[in-house]
């Protein structure tokens, strides 16, 4: 029964109708009020990080409030809603985002001046989450930014893992992992929600039989159960909405044990309740590459359970029918890994709810979408039926049914038996195993890619049999980013400057900075573009100097690189250049080489052995080039250690030229492309992921292309590639690649790098010697326009000026109208 005084209180002070916002002397007091109060601290002990955490606590207080009022007019409306389902999210320090949505950066800046605190130091102390591999958690983030910003009535379900991505550190050259304790200092933005909890079964028998009602009916005798209970971290949109990111931690049951308990057996006991909490401990850390580790199925399905009967419990809590789950929710897969949510979604309505399978299955196709992140055959999940049997053998037995009766209805079409096997959800060759891509396609009644090329190749090729008996079920929505984090408050300058000349509209309208173009030839204003560049490349030419111990002169070009560390990136394509442009300034041919830093950071999985390599090598590169005094400082090589979103916000507004440089047809989108370009960066790429999109729009004259197409890739394989033929014809590139074998990088070692070596010449699978050439050249097009400051400052200002296609805003507005078809409801 709700309490009626409190409602009336919440309404009618202001809680509910009060303004977004804070004075600066609200914000004083409330921060205060925080330190003392809130964290029972006095001044004189008080740290810099408590100062972090009560300014956290007093922004909190506010962000909820969003939270609250928008959760009650999307119930009072009815409202029909996503819920994204996703094993990562990689949100960023909350802090800074959170001043910006409630639009106080300012206020908060004066109120801690006046008690001579530093905002930047106090947003510093904040440890991100780093609950994601890379850009498929960041993507999810940027997405919840802009739900929230949109009034997408939406609540996100993800993993609370209490180690994140590892941090890296960088050794001898070599990467070094360890653990990620951003819970060590508390988490002032999480409100635990003990009641919210959900119990979720593993392993044991099934069991048929007649229920008492006299129908057919499974029973499920598990061996295991876990809990899982609701972390809840409010998001909040941009002078908007607040929405919920619910995270699930697994704890043991409490009666779990008694029986261990009543024999006395305590330290049986503690054990077993230490083995419930390790399913949520560790994030796994390969990107794009399944492990089939037992361990990480036990996560997907913890977390697809748990976020199953929460999102029924909030539908059936409005008072609606569960048979219209599908009319009031949209839960959206966030790739495959919550895919055994279809076969749950059908064991809670078949199997708990009672419901027939027709019915359920109904339900269930209308109930979800599928987004497919890519094409890498090593990143396509499969489960072993062995091993999914096992932890999950009622849902096995509803995959068999939903097999069954897709392949009935594939025969009833007339096709052939090779083509029922290649789309079977089930793969007979070799080990038995469950393909989760199909179940996802099967199961949904959208897929959709993540840019326009990749959800061509999605359709024409990966889910080709799929796309041709559900066309209509294929669609593509480019990935974006959101430019409140990624420009308005990771580079303020430029985002002031920005303003000043075309008003601030574009905070919520990216397209809105085409306005700039009319800029682009204005001296004076190329001029404080290129000012506000230089700063920031000395603010990261300071953290450089800091974290990686080597200086470098931000007048340089600053030619960057920052992504996971994956052989289908081409890192080591890089580092063919670099080596080029070495070995003329050896031979005294250097003098149409611009200076430049190159810049790297990003993480290898840590079995990965290729992509350690080519950390190591990166590092050998920098020692070589940095020391030589024939480079005379002309070139720099850099590894920054532990690439993370708090890193990437100082790197992408001080870099001039982005590497998008993938093999064409192995990166699905890329976001990292868009963060680059949006503060200025020029792209040097190819026809790959969303890099098209990005040509197209800033114009091919302000993109520098290079290297095959996907077509020609393709090409190239028939026709049976050689790498060694192009080592042998290219004098250059042989000379470059024996420097890997010579030792000169490894102080004699001629084994170190013959990996890469033997790699590159026998196999080359990613065709870094067929396009060695072309992207040579495109290098030197590029050194050539970096001595013409005008020009490149034009060219930096019209990227700027066309990048309002890619704003994570616009992708959720597509994803609205291609897929969810929701009415958004913005809190006023
Ligand atoms: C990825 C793709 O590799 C990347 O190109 C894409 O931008 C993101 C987001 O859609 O998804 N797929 C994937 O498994 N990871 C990615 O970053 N880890």
């Amino acid at each position: 029964t709700p309490n009626k005084k409190i409602e009336s209180y919440f309404s009618s002070n202001g809680i509910v109708s009060g303004k977004l916002g804070l004075s600066k002397d609200e914000i004083k007091d409330s921060f205060l009020e925080k330190t003392f109060y809130g964290l029972g601290r006095i001044p004189a002990l008080a740290t810099q990080n408590d100062f972090y955490t009560a300014m956290a606590f007093a922004i909190r207080d506010r962000v909820l409030r969003q939270f609250v009022r928008s959760t009650q007019q999307f119930n009072e409306k009815d409202a029909r809603g996503v819920a994204y389902l996703s094993a990562e999210y990689l949100p960023g320090p909350h802090l800074g985002n959170n001043l910006l949505s409630l639009e106080i950066i300012k206020e908060t800046r004066e109120a801690l001046a006046e008690v001579n605190l530093d905002l930047d130091e106090i947003l510093d102390q904040e440890v991100e989450p780093g609950l994601g591999n890379g850009g498929l958690g960041r993507l999810a983030s940027c997405y919840m930014d802009a739900m929230a910003t949109l009034g997408i009535p939406s609540i996100a379900y993800g993993i609370r893992y209490e180690f994140g991505i590892f941090k890296q550190e960088i050794r001898d050259g070599w990467q070094e992992e360890s653990t990620d304790k951003w819970l060590h200092y508390g988490n002032p933005w999480e409100i635990v929600r003990p009641e919210i909890a959900y119990e979720v079964h593993f392993g044991g028998k099934t069991e048929s039989g007649i229920d008492e009602k006299g129908n057919y009916s499974v029973a499920w005798n598990a061996d295991t159960v876990i809990k899982g209970v609701a972390y809840d971290t409010p998001i909040l949109g941009y002078k908007s909405n607040g929405i919920i990111m619910r995270l699930w931690k697994a704890e043991a049951i409490e009666s779990f044990d008694f029986s261990i308990y009543n024999s006395g057996d305590y330290y049986k006991a503690v054990e077993k309740k230490m083995r419930s909490e390790n399913l949520t401990k560790v994030l796994y850390p390969n990107d794009e590459n399944l492990q089939g580790k037992e361990l990480r199925l036990k996560q997907q399905y913890f977390f697809v359970c748990c976020s199953l009967k929460d999102t029924i419990r909030l539908h059936l809590l409005q008072g609606r029918k569960l048979d219209q789950l599908h009319d009031k929710f949209t839960i959206q897969l966030n790739d495959t890994h919550p895919s055994i949510a279809v076969a749950e979604l059908m064991r809670l309505l078949v199997d708990e709810h009672k419901m027939e399978w027709e019915k359920a299955w109904h339900v269930t196709r209308h109930t979800f979408a599928y987004t497919n992140h890519t094409l890498l055959p090593e990143a396509l999940e499969k489960w072993s039926i062995d091993l999914f049997g096992r932890l999950l053998p009622r849902h096995l037995e509803i995959i068999y049914e939903i097999n069954s009766r897709f392949l009935n209805e594939l025969r009833e079409l007339q096709y052939s038996a090779n083509k029922i096997a290649r789309m079977s959800l089930i793969e007979e060759s070799g080990e038995p195993s469950i393909r989760m891509a199909h179940l996802a396609t099967v199961g949904s009644f959208k897929v959709n890619g993540v840019s326009a090329l990749h959800s061509r190749l999605l359709k024409e090729q990966v889910l080709n049999d799929f796309a041709e008996l559900w066309p209509d079920k294929f669609t593509n929505v480019t990935n974006g980013i959101s430019h409140r984090r990624f420009l308005v408050v990771s580079n303020p300058a430029l985002s002031d400057l920005i303003s000043e000349k075309i008003g601030r509209d574009w905070l919520t309208d990216l397209y809105k900075l085409k306005g700039l173009e009319a800029f682009a030839e204005d001296e004076d204003f190329q001029k404080k573009w290129m000012d506000i560049k230089l700063e920031n490349k000395k603010a990261l030419s300071k953290h450089i100097e800091e974290y990686a111990g080597v200086k470098i002169d931000p007048t340089m070009m600053f030619d960057v690189q920052v992504k996971r560390i994956h052989e289908y990136k081409r890192q080591h394509l890089k580092v063919l250049h670099i080596l080029s442009l070495y070995r003329r300034i050896k031979k005294g041919e250097g003098e149409r080489i611009s200076p430049t830093a190159f810049i790297f950071a990003g993480k290898a999985a840590p079995g990965y052995f290729m992509a350690k390599r080519i950390i190591k090598l990166i590092s050998s590169v920098a020692d070589l080039v940095n020391k030589d005094p024939d480079v005379n400082g002309k070139l720099k090589v850099v590894f920054i250690p532990n690439f993370n979103v708090k890193l990437a916000q100082r790197i992408y507004p001080a870099s001039d030229l982005s590497e998008q440089i993938s093999m064409a047809g192995k990166e699905a989108s890329g976001t990292g492309n868009m963060k680059f370009a949006l503060n200025g960066a020029l792209t040097v790429g190819t026809l790959d992921g969303a890099n098209v999109e990005i040509r197209d729009e800033v114009g091919k004259e302000n993109f520098f292309l290079f290297g095959l197409t996907t077509e020609e890739v393709q090409q190239t394989r028939q026709d049976g590639y050689r790498p060694s033929e192009y080592y042998e014809q290219n004098k250059e590139l042989q000379g470059i690649l024996d420097m890997l074998i010579s030792g000169e990088l490894s102080n004699g070692d001629t084994e170190l790098f013959k990996p890469i070596f033997e790699n590159l010449l026998q196999q080359d699978p990613y065709l870094l010697l067929k396009d060695y050439q072309s992207y040579i050249d495109c290098q030197e097009e590029i050194h050539e326009a970096w001595r013409k400051p005008k020009e490149w400052a034009r060219m930096s200002i019209l990227n700027v000026a066309n990048m309002g296609k890619f704003s994570s805003d616009r992708s959720i507005q597509d994803y609205v109208e291609k897929i969810w078809n929701l009415q958004p409801i913005k809190a006023d």
